[in-house]
């Protein structure tokens, strides 16, 4: 279902005409509201009237999470305080989180885009959704909560964790959509196994999971063991939270961006330079809406490719591929340039494999290693020690065939690797470089 017909399926010519005038309000608002991007636009000798075109665009200086942390922790916001209604932050590895925040129109206007994009993913007024992206600082759960009321569907705000509890209410209230993590969603569907309930006995029909990368392997993974049709969603708070794109579930290829509020390219992420659709680089969004916290050329470190192919769905709204990584989570390991995405892709096509894998990376005498631990089923690991080293050596030729790397395959027990209940986090850097 398409839940806002007119703006989703616009013509592009009208969409673009949109997006212009909203673009120059932006950029005229920022100038006069936020120092930053003053100082910024004053630095490359512009002034917002130099706007006259989408191609303009091209001229404004990017914005990078430096930029947000040197203005910690609202000095970005272009509404005085007595406007901003809701304040979010990502919980950000290194460093001070990032802050952003909302008037109670972007509140409304991220509703919109939830709805919208719940809908793409399956969602209608008759669903219950049961939310199990963590509410708080993080964007996920609420960003979804509000969408699901916007909606009209019923949504279960249960958060993150408690996961025994989930699987009681999961069978007791009969959710027919589950938002998630893709890592928590498999850690949901082993503890439902553990208690002896199958999904297939469940009303799940579709799962809407983001916020951190997975394969096309993991999705396959994820369909079977929870016997639903599982889509992307991609987001990040900077610039709302999710909603930033979503896949609909008749294509499930790519990520229909709301272009009536981003507009998003893609850069080379070493020169800079804009690429053509298709190519992969760095994605760089534009907020055209927002009013709390606009963001200009905003550098997302994401990398994809964007695709204006019309879509079966019916949607003009360009779409992004599967975030194939990040710009600072690829790993440099002897030289070779690997995402964790890659790797995952690796095993997740080798049968015995389970979907619960950590990486280490860590340098001895000046030459990196790559350890991969990977869970391996039971019936893998209760074979004998000859069966299991053959095994681990079939993991390290394919990692090595297609990825040119050499990695020590350490095969761990089912359920041995810890889960989350976010983000998974899947990489050990011990090399202090
Ligand atoms: O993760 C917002 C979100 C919540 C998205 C729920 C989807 C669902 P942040 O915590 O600010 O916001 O993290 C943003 O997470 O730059 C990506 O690197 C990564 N990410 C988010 N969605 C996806 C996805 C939320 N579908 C960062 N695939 C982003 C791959 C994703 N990576």
């Amino acid at each position: 279902m398409i839940y806002d017909i007119e703006y989703e399926t616009m013509p592009r010519e009208a969409l673009e005409s949109i997006q212009l005038r909203r673009l120059q309000a932006t950029v005229s608002r920022a100038y006069a509201t936020v120092p930053y991007y003053r100082k910024k636009f004053e630095g490359a000798g512009l002034k917002p009237g130099d706007i006259t075109s989408l191609n303009d665009l091209q001229q404004l200086p990017f914005t990078a999470k430096q930029d947000l942390r040197d203005n910690y922790p609202f000095g970005m916001f272009a509404v005085p305080m007595d406007n901003v209604v809701r304040i979010h932050a990502s919980s950000g590895t290194t460093g001070k989180p990032t802050v952003v925040g909302y008037t109670s129109r972007d509140i409304n206007t991220w509703a919109e885009l939830m709805a919208r994009a719940l809908a793409a993913g399956g969602a209608t007024r008759g669903d219950i959704i049961h939310n199990a992206f963590g509410y708080g600082l993080f964007t996920g759960g609420l960003g979804v909560h509000y969408g699901a009321e916007k909606l009209g569907a019923s949504v279960i705000p249960i958060s993150g964790g408690n996961t025994k509890r989930q699987v009681l209410i999961m069978k007791d209230f009969g959710p027919t959509i589950l938002t998630s993590t893709p890592s928590y969603a498999l850690h949901l569907a082993e503890a439902a196994e553990e208690m002896g309930v199958s999904f297939k006995d469940l009303n799940f029909r579709f799962g809407i999971f983001g916020a951190e990368p997975w394969s096309e392997n993991m999705r396959r993974e994820i369909e079977e063991k929870l016997n639903i049709t599982a889509v992307d969603i991609y987001g990040l708070s900077e610039v709302i939270g999710p909603g930033v794109s979503i896949e609909c579930h008749e294509a499930k290829s790519g990520m229909h961006i709301p272009e009536d509020h981003f507009i998003a390219e893609i850069i080379d992420p070493a020169t800079k330079e804009v690429l053509p659709y298709g190519e992969t680089g760095e994605l760089v969004i534009t907020s055209i809406t927002k009013e709390a916290f606009p963001v200009i050329r905003y550098r997302t470190r994401d990398i994809t490719s964007l695709n204006a192919e019309p879509c079966v769905c019916g949607r003009t709204m360009i779409r992004m591929n599967k975030i194939s990584g990040r710009t600072d989570d690829m790993l440099i390991i002897r030289g070779v340039n690997v995402f964790p995405s890659q790797i995952e892709s690796v095993l997740m096509e080798i049968e015995g494999v389970e979907p619960h894998y950590q990486l280490e990376v860590d340098r001895k005498d000046n030459l990196d290693t790559l350890t991969v631990r990977v869970e391996v089923s039971q019936g893998v690991f209760s074979d004998e020690v000859k069966e299991l080293q053959r095994f681990g050596g079939t993991i390290a030729k394919e990692i090595k065939e297609l990825l040119g790397i050499s990695a020590i395959v350490k095969l761990a027990e089912p359920k041995s690797i810890a889960r989350s209940e976010g983000k998974a986090s899947r990489v050990i850097d011990n090399r202090n470089i």
